[in-house]
């Protein structure tokens, strides 16, 4: 974007003839605004603006206001603080933040961290801790914020003048390992589970997780499950971090929700790591017309009261016109120079501009004395107010900041400045100087860590705000709230099984639908929906609970004479939130983090197509993981080759693989209704009563199979991951051969149980493996405590114990890549052989995707009697003859290569 063209500001020239006649036009307006006020004005605008639009005459879009503060200095109240104590308190923040990273740095270098994102955002954050940020302790709850995950040093500098992080804790920043009591990089709830609240340094994944969250706050109040309070998200994000899809991705949202509970500040240093984040436009700029054109309140903080008396002073406009005017890249080379610089670059270019400044010093030009709004406090807390104040939109605050601000030739605006992590003395000196502190020149290079004693003014005012304020912010509580389990009858029908088909998406849609009756959880279950509540079947949750919606239906759906019509309402259940992994996944973080942000427990289940889940969102499921989330992921129409007829896009094959490497989350590939009954029951327990931070994920397919009864003694199997389905007959004897299927694949094992029984005379015995997942964490753990305790009995892993009195020929069939099966194969007692399904799926069949994939019950068969032949049990010839009887052709393309 050129900077000429959105200075839509450009003020008219009033002097020559034209100008006379639009002083005259000016001057009607300012009647009209004396006369009847700024309303009428507005409507006459509109006015003449419908009427040009008549005639044909095109108007720019009003996306934008001119490059100076929204709130005018007349509009700006008294500051309600003392300004001098806080800025003192300021300077040691960012001192000891500074201190923090360099020392770090000095004791290991490479360990990271960053300074000048927090120099560039301190004072914004001051303002928000002194007079802004609720704590859990206040009346009407704490208020949520998303901080800056690189900008984590501050919220450790400040919480260590609040004496809640000691000296200990500060020189173990970023030492997780070596000290119990080390401060994590960035903020992560799994690393520090006590203090921060919300996972944000993955750029982007703070301002939407804030927008649902917000959401989110107003759906327990829409529900009555929560009372409705003034509690608001504010959400600090960078102004490089806009690039990120996901900041700008879900904009619409609050605006459609009227989301007036959330505030979100853009830290607009104007660079990002590299350098300018648009050196050729200006962001705010770009910003404000982002968020202005979708409905939000902008407020713009740009420039600090040492420009007012200018702005004041410039009747013509010039000033505003060369400010609106002024790329962000030069901008940030004039920050560089000097006043006597700045006044010809800058001002020297008009003499009406030259004049404007003339009668102030060389020193006073200096853009790093005259500063931007976002370091001046008296700028920044109106515009707070103003946010919190606004009613049924939500706010966003383009702050203008310095990225390094304080740090001189360190780095203040240079586009070095992201990478500064080590000071030297001539730095230090001039860092400690323009904070005004006393720390001696001798102790300098020590770069000691300073605090307020506590009979200091400055110590009583900021305990003060805090208390008054409701304490601490960033602050993790968990109240251990306590809901009774689900009644028996919740689980009972699928243990009976079902001769009529159903597909396991059907079976656990039934689940919810059941757990949503539930007296004891009902109310508490959180579905969740991306638009695909008709691939599920899960249309009947529309009728049963309802679909949210903060207005309620206000028209009659076309398909009211439905009984599972479409039945929006306020207090509606479900989550229906159109097509948005990221803003679903997003939701499903803030009611699996609800107990310790609201105090209330909530279970979501999020049911979205496998393919579009870990592959498409799984940074945010990271950041669940890491959130210390709780609830249900859902993959439906999963397996590459029981989805049919959608092809390589959609056909899931490999999520499986990928939740592998997420620590907490338990990933099921169930092939029974009684299985699922199973997982839900026992993590539903561990959830609730147990209070674990766990996560669920658990496939489901979508074609319809008779559902067998829960064979006696299998929950724990299931749970564990392995178990093995009851034998044709009631041969006691051990088998030729062991299969092992997941989900739907598992009854191609039971008909090449069948196979291998009628054409070949071998016993089969299958297993249904519900988690290959589960069963190599198990190993590995097994595995680490023998390797660290030589000295004690060896422990055996789960599967190898199950296994112990199988054949040791083992055949894996996975509707997911062959990587999954594999991934447990050094705990088998044997030889395992891997059918899956690598490569791109293809629309087609159930059964010509089973062939392409060589995942049926023929290849199975096949792989059985290849192990037999290699041990010797059957001789090698007969596999000629076999894969002919099962009609395989060697020569069939690879499908990883097709
Ligand atoms: C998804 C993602 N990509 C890259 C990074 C690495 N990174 C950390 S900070 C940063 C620059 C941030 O710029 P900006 O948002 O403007 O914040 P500033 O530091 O300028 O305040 C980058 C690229 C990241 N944390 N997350
Ligand atoms: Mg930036």
């Amino acid at each position: 974007m050129e900077a000429r063209k959105i200075s839509l500001a450009k003020p008219a020239p009033l002097e020559d003839e034209t100008g006379i006649e639009n002083r005259e036009w000016i001057e009607s307006l300012e009647a009209v605004i004396q006369a009847e006020g700024p309303e009428r004005a507005r409507e006459l605008i509109e006015l003449i603006e419908t009427h040009a639009a008549e005639k044909g005459i095109p108007l720019p879009p009003h996306v934008n206001t001119p490059y100076v503060n929204t709130i005018p200095r007349d509009r700006q109240g008294p500051y309600p603080g003392d300004l001098a104590i806080e800025k003192r308190i300021e300077a040691l923040v960012r001192w000891n933040a500074m201190a923090m990273v360099v020392r770090a740095n000095r004791e290991e270098s490479g360990i990271g961290g960053h300074i000048s994102t927090f120099a560039s955002c301190a004072t914004l954050y001051e303002v928000g801790y002194n007079h802004f940020f609720h704590g859990h302790d206040a009346p009407e709850g704490g208020d949520l914020v998303y901080f800056i995950g690189h900008a984590s040093p501050g919220n450790y500098a400040r919480a260590y003048l609040e004496g809640r992080l000691d000296e200990d804790q500060l020189l173990n920043f970023r030492r997780e390992v070596r000290s119990p009591r080390g401060l994590s990089s960035y903020p992560h709830p799994r690393l520090m589970p006590q203090f921060w609240e919300f996972p944000t340094v993955s750029m982007g994944l703070g301002p939407i997780q804030a927008i649902y969250r917000a959401r989110f706050m107003k759906y327990l109040e829409n529900r009555g499950l929560k009372a409705a309070s003034s509690s608001k998200v504010w959400c600090f994000a960078g102004d490089g971090e806009c690039d990120e899809p996901e900041t700008l991705g879900s904009l619409t949202l609050p605006v459609r929700e009227k989301l007036d509970n959330l505030v979100l500040v853009v830290n607009c240093n104007l660079q990002r790591l590299d350098g300018p984040v648009r050196g050729n436009g200006k962001i705010i700029q770009e910003l404000e017309a982002v968020f202005r054109g979708i409905g939000w309140n902008v407020i713009k903080v740009v420039w600090s009261s040492r420009w007012d008396p200018l702005f004041e002073r410039d009747q013509s406009g010039v000033l505003q016109e060369r400010l609106t005017n002024l790329v962000d890249g030069e901008f940030l080379k004039l920050y560089s120079e000097t006043g006597a610089q700045v006044r010809e670059h800058l001002f020297g270019k008009d003499p009406k501009l030259a004049t404007l400044v003339s009668g102030l010093s060389d020193e006073e030009l200096d853009l790093k004395r005259l500063s931007v709004g976002g370091h001046d406090p008296a700028k920044i807390y109106p515009a707070f107010e103003a946010a919190v104040n606004h009613r049924g939109a939500p706010t966003v605050i383009l702050a203008h900041t310095i990225k390094g601000y304080g740090l001189g030739e360190a780095g203040e605006g240079r586009n070095i400045t992201h990478q500064q992590k080590k000071l030297e003395d001539k730095e230090l000196r001039y860092f400690r100087d323009r904070l005004e502190l006393d720390i001696p020149d001798e102790d300098l290079n020590r770069v000691p860590f300073r605090r307020f004693s506590d009979d200091s003014a400055e110590y009583r005012y900021l305990q003060e705000r805090r208390r008054i304020l409701g304490g601490g912010v960033p602050k993790r509580v968990t109240p251990p709230l306590e809901l009774k389990a689900p009644a028996p009858e919740t689980f009972e029908e699928f243990f009976k099984g079902s001769r009529r088909p159903i597909a396991t998406t059907m079976a656990l849609v039934r689940q919810v639908s059941l757990l949503l009756r539930d007296p004891s959880v009902g109310k508490h279950i959180v579905p969740i929906v991306p638009d695909e509540a008709r691939t599920f079947g899960m249309e009947s949750l529309f009728s049963q609970v309802g679909i949210y919606s903060s207005v309620g239906q206000l028209y009659e759906p076309v398909d009211r004479a439905n009984i599972l019509y479409y039945r929006e309402e306020k207090s509606g259940q479900l989550l229906e939130e159109g097509i948005t992994e990221a803003g679903s996944v997003s939701s499903f973080i803030a009611a699996g983090t609800a107990h310790a942000e609201h105090g209330i427990p909530m279970l979501p289940f999020f049911f979205f197509y496998s393919m579009f889940g870990f592959q498409r969102i799984g940074d945010l499921i990271w950041a669940a993981d890491d959130a210390r989330a709780r609830g249900f992921l859902v993959g439906g129409t999963a397996g590459r080759t029981t989805l049919a007829g959608e092809g390589l896009q959609h056909q899931d094959g490999h999520s499986h693989l990928l939740a592998q490497p997420f620590p907490h989350i338990e990933a099921y590939d169930p092939a029974f209704a009684y299985e699922i009954a199973v997982i839900v029951r026992d993590g539903i327990r561990r959830i609730l009563q147990e209070h674990e931070d766990v996560i669920f994920y658990l496939t489901a397919g979508n074609e319809p199979y008779s559902q067998p009864e829960m064979p006696p003694g299998c929950e724990e199997g299931i749970l564990k991951g392995i178990y093995r389905l009851p034998r044709a007959g009631d041969r006691k004897d051990q088998a030729d051969v062991d299969l092992f299927g997941s989900g739907s694949l598992l009854n191609e094992c039971l008909k090449a149980r069948k196979l291998l029984k009628e054409e070949f005379d071998v016993e089969a015995d299958v297993w249904s493996v519900t988690s290959y997942k589960q069963l190599r964490m198990d190993a590995l753990e097994v595995e680490r405590w023998n390797l660290l305790h030589p000295d004690q009995q060896t422990r055996v892993p789960f599967v190898t114990s199950a296994l112990k009195e199988a054949s040791g020929s083992f055949v894996a069939v996975s509707d997911y890549v062959k990587l999954v099966p594999d991934s447990i194969s050094k705990w088998v007692p044997g030889r395992l052989a891997t059918l899956g399904t690598d490569g791109f799926g293809r629309s087609d069949s159930r059964s010509d995707l089973r062939d392409l994939f060589e995942v049926d019950a023929r290849y199975v068969t096949l792989a059985a009697l290849r192990l037999l032949a290699e041990r010797g049990r059957i001789d090698p010839s007969e596999l000629i003859r076999a894969a002919d009887t099962l009609k395989i052709h060697a020569e069939k393309a690879d499908p990883m290569a097709a």
